[in-house]
């Protein structure tokens, strides 16, 4: 293909759902190369939401517009340590379909990656635009661990959030572990860190948790088998009032949080974007790879 015929080229939602397969693909390497738990999948969701949690509903700045992530210093923020690893995968695909912008090859991953571990469909549409460096958010904007429910409830507030979504996203670390290479924390919250479930919910209150004893940031370990780790802003969940009602809801019904879920994760995912972007005024449900196989 020319770089003339490159710039000319329209995609379809068939294109992007070539896109989507190969991600799916991907996902798959990780067993292969001994990577953590055998999948891509957990590290993708987060460049996916640190890619759009960066949105300031005042200013309008930040989120997944721009994919400004691609760029120092916020490439080098503390709170997107590791996610290199994403990046570089997302780069391989980038090589692969040239047209698609970075912010919808990373969103798009998200989706791939919480629909192919067995999580419910994320509407998703495409529309993003590659930014500049100017547009990089300041350092900050994304959640620290180490603190309480005031400093969720600033955060998430900031990108449009209510406390039942901030709880309902919370849901994601059923996924993947902490690095002590990345944010010095360790360990998975599930014993399942590779399929989307809500066993974080369910741990959270079946488990008795207790401050682990070691040289590492405050974090808390499971009481029983000392496998499973809880960070300080996921204990906040079953802390305060107004969360621990949501985080008993989504622990009780799998369903419901799926429903809530899907639906927070699909308004992160296009935070920031204008409107008169989106290539469809509705965003689209993307089969997963066994669906599309029917
Ligand atoms: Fe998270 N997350 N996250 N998180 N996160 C970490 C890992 C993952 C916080 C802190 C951390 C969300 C919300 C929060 C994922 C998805 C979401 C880590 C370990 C820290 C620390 C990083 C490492 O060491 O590799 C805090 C604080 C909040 C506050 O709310 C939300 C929202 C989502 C998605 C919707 C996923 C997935 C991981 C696993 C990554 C991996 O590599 O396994």
């Amino acid at each position: 293909q020319s770089a003339k015929a490159a710039a000319n080229f329209v995609p379809t939602k068939e294109d992007y759902i070539k896109v989507y397969n190969r991600i799916a693909e991907i996902l798959d390497e990780a067993s292969d190369k001994g990577y953590d738990d055998g999948s891509y999948g957990p590290v993708l969701v987060r460049l996916a939401w640190h890619s759009s949690g960066t949105y300031d509903k005042e200013s309008g700045t930040g989120g997944s517009n721009y994919a400004t992530m691609r760029f120092e210093p916020e490439a080098l923020h503390g709170a997107n340590a590791g996610l290199q690893v994403a990046r570089g995968l997302m780069e391989v695909v980038k090589k692969e379909f040239p047209w698609i912008s970075y912010g919808d090859l990373w969103t798009l991953a998200g989706v791939a990656a919480l629909q192919e571990m067995g999580g419910p469909h994320i509407p998703w549409r495409a529309g993003r635009i590659d930014g500049f460096a100017t547009q990089a958010t300041p350092d900050g904007r994304l959640p620290d661990a180490t603190q309480g429910a005031d400093h969720l409830r600033n955060i998430f507030y900031r990108m449009g959030f209510n406390d039942q979504e901030i709880v309902a996203l919370s849901g994601a670390h059923a996924l993947g572990r902490c690095h002590r290479d990345r944010s010095g924390f360790d360990g998975p919250w599930t014993f399942s860190p590779i399929t989307v479930t809500n066993d974080y919910f369910k741990l959270l209150f079946d488990e008795s948790w207790v401050w682990k004893k070691w040289d590492g940031p405050k974090q808390l370990e499971d009481k029983k088998t000392k496998s499973l780790m809880m960070l300080p802003t996921d204990y906040v969940l079953v802390q305060d009032k107004s969360f621990k009602k949501y985080a008993k809801q989504y622990a009780q019904d799998q369903d419901l949080w799926f429903k809530d879920f899907s639906k927070a994760v699909a308004t992160l995912f296009e935070l920031g974007v204008p409107s008169t972007q989106w290539v469809a005024s509705e965003p689209w449900i993307i089969p997963t790879t066994d669906e599309q196989k029917e």
